[in-house]
Order: C-alpha cells, then structure tokens, then sequence
C-alpha cells in the first residue's frame, strides 16, 4: 500500500509502498478513505516532537473496517469509522469522561509503536516502520487501529473528506468552546488564529449564540472566510495591538471568552489580556518546548482563568457525533475550511497550508 513515511534527514514525507501485518486479536483493520493533515503531524515530520522514525503519521483519518482481531467487539467488517486518538479506558479520567488526559496520552499516541514495543508496517527493504500513531497511522493506504481511537458513524451522505478532520482540528475547537469555556448565549468571544482548529471555535461559538465573535490573524483570506462562518469582526494581527483592538470592539470592556490557537507564547499573553474580568481563555497551540506563558499578574485576581484543552475536553465517542448532526443541519459547514490532495501530493499540501493559502488540507487515499 501507499504510504507517507517521515524519516530522519528528510524535511517532509517520502512516498513508499509498505506491507501491512494481519490484525492482532485486539486490532482493527482499517481501509482509510481519506486522513486529514494537522499542524501536529508536521511537528512530527520536523523530529520537534518524541515520536521515533522512520513512522507514518496521520491521526484524522477516516475510511471502512475491513478486518477485525478475534478479541474485538463492536466493530465488523464495513462499518464505517472516524479515527481519533487513542486512550487507556481504565484510569480515573478516561473513566470520568475525559480520555485526553488519561496518563498514557503520550505513549499511546506519540510513541508509535504496540504496547509491547512491536511494529505492523515494513518498508521495501524489509525494515520495520513506525506505526499505531494516535492508535492509527492514517497517513498509509491501511491502519492496525486502537479500539479507543474508532469511533462508528452512520453509513452517511457525509463525504470523506469532511469525516476525516473531526477526529482532531474540528473537535479540538469546538470542544474548547463548548466544553472547556462553556460559552453561552449573548456572550463575547475573541479567536486567535483562524486555522482549522480557530474556525471551528468560530462555528461553535455561533451555533453556542455567542453575540460578539471577534477573529484575528494574519492572513486575509482566512478572515474573509471566518466571516462567512459566524465571526461578527474580524481583523490582521499584522497591526499588532491585538488586545487593544479586542477592547475597542467590545467598548473597552474585553471579552468573556478567548480561544488561542497558534502556538505562539506571545498570542497566547494577548489571548488572557484581552480578557474582561472573570472571563475565560484557552489555550489550544503547541508552544515551542519549554516556552512560559506570561501574563499580568494582577489581572488574575480579577476573576480570569486560563485553560489548556486537549481535543475536545470530551470523549471524542460523544463529541463527533455531536458535530457531524450540527452539519447535518447546516450549522458547522465544515466544507468551506477543507481542500483535498490525493495522498501523493501531501508535500504539496504541507506548503499550501504553510502559506496559509489553505486551512486544512484532507487527503485522498
Ligand atoms: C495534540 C496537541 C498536543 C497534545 C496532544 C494532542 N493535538 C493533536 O494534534
Ligand atoms: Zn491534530
């Protein structure tokens, strides 16, 4: 099968042909129709995060069961899935509701590899090849999948390639919004960085009837289409002065809500700054490692939070459900963030999205 493969010394993907094992009594067989592509997947292929190579990467895919180990239950042959990430289903806070921050989240996703250190993927040569990224691996033409990454969703007019991403960028926002803040009609919110995971803080918020949904970024064209999804102002965070300009928007007041979705430890001050008192931010990018998050002390007392949330501060099981009905209804038109590559062309994919020219990119396997 096809595959994206990341291996040491190379900036981006290199397309091979790999060989798949069998599924193991506690594996799934999936045939990915399409897997988006995630700011944390290039994090992975530039060696900044803990994840071995040479490994396939990809955790927003979608596709068709084909095969299942004799110990699963629940999932057949033809059902069709979202692949999430991956937890232990058995600690405190996976048992409460939240498996993003069970305690195995890191060597479940990130250590690409079976609990007992064997791998299912081969390359040309014969060599192992990293997989079970985010119980997954999508980036290939075929998964061994983690029973806690599958979720099944109903055989659908949906197609593929709006599947693929709610397993993390669309959940990661709008679970932030709804889940985290808990934004409430009439409220005000301002979102930093409108990529996938900001846009779909946009759509949750208007379907939450926030009545104030400022976005900033620096890319125009990504304002233009925060606007046709439920942004009430938008403006370029090339001027600067973001904080002051949330303020004059909001009558000097702040605003109840903020999103941060960039990763940068400065946006991440302006995300709390522009706070009113006892308003709410969250924190949702990858800071570089060992970054601070620096904020006026002073303004703390006033009643303000900061929250980090991991995709979706929910069970992705209840939360993509959740997502696609809203879609059903028009109200989280995720069509209009998405633009789709045939596997092959994920490179060109990666520098589309790097030059923001596109949100987020879905590819076709
Ligand atoms: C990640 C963000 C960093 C923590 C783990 C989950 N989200 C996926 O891209
Ligand atoms: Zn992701």
């Amino acid at each position: 099968m096809r595959a994206a493969v990341c291996r040491p010394d190379h900036d981006l993907f290199c397309l091979e042909e790999l060989s798949i094992d069998d599924p193991r009594p506690d594996e799934v067989l999936v045939r990915f129709t399409a897997t988006g592509l995630c700011h944390t997947d290039l994090e992975v292929a530039a060696g900044r995060l803990p994840t071995p190579f040479p490994v396939v990467a990809g955790h927003e895919g979608t596709g068709v069961v084909e095969a299942v180990g004799s110990a699963v239950d629940g999932f057949r042959p033809g059902d069709r899935v979202v692949a999430s990430f991956s937890f232990c289903g058995t600690c405190q806070n996976c048992l409460r509701g939240q498996p993003a921050y069970c305690p195995q989240h890191f060597p479940l996703n990130f250590g690409a590899q079976r609990a007992d250190g064997s791998v299912g993927l081969h390359d040309a040569a014969g060599e192992p090849v990293r997989d079970h990224f985010f119980g997954q691996s999508s980036f290939a033409g075929y998964g061994l999948c983690r029973l806690s990454s599958l979720i099944r969703v109903p055989a659908t007019t949906v197609p593929d390639h709006v599947l693929a991403p709610l397993g993390c960028g669309v959940i990661t926002g709008a679970g932030a919004v709804w889940n985290a803040l808990r934004v409430y009609p009439g409220s005000t919110i301002a979102v930093f960085g409108a990529g996938a995971v900001g846009l779909s803080a946009v759509m949750a918020a208007a379907v939450a009837g926030a009545s104030r949904i400022i976005v900033c970024d620096i890319h125009r064209p990504r304002l233009d289409l925060a606007l046709q999804l439920g942004a009430t102002d938008v403006f370029d965070a090339n001027g600067g002065a973001c904080v002051e300009t949330v303020r004059e928007l909001t009558s000097g007041a702040g605003v109840d809500f903020s999103v941060e979705s960039t990763g940068v430890p400065e946006v991440m001050s302006q995300a709390v700054a522009a706070l009113a008192p006892l308003g709410s931010a969250a924190i949702l990018g990858i800071a570089p490692d060992g970054a601070d998050l620096r904020t006026n002390a002073f303004g703390i007392l006033e009643g303000r939070t900061v929250t980090g949330s991991i995709v979706g501060h929910q069970a992705p099981a209840v939360l993509v459900p959740r997502v696609l009905a809203l879609h059903e209804k028009g109200l989280f038109p995720l069509e209009a963030m998405i633009s789709t590559y045939a596997l092959d062309d994920i490179n060109k994919a990666v520098d589309d999205v790097r030059s923001g020219t596109v949100v987020k990119a879905v590819l076709l396997h």
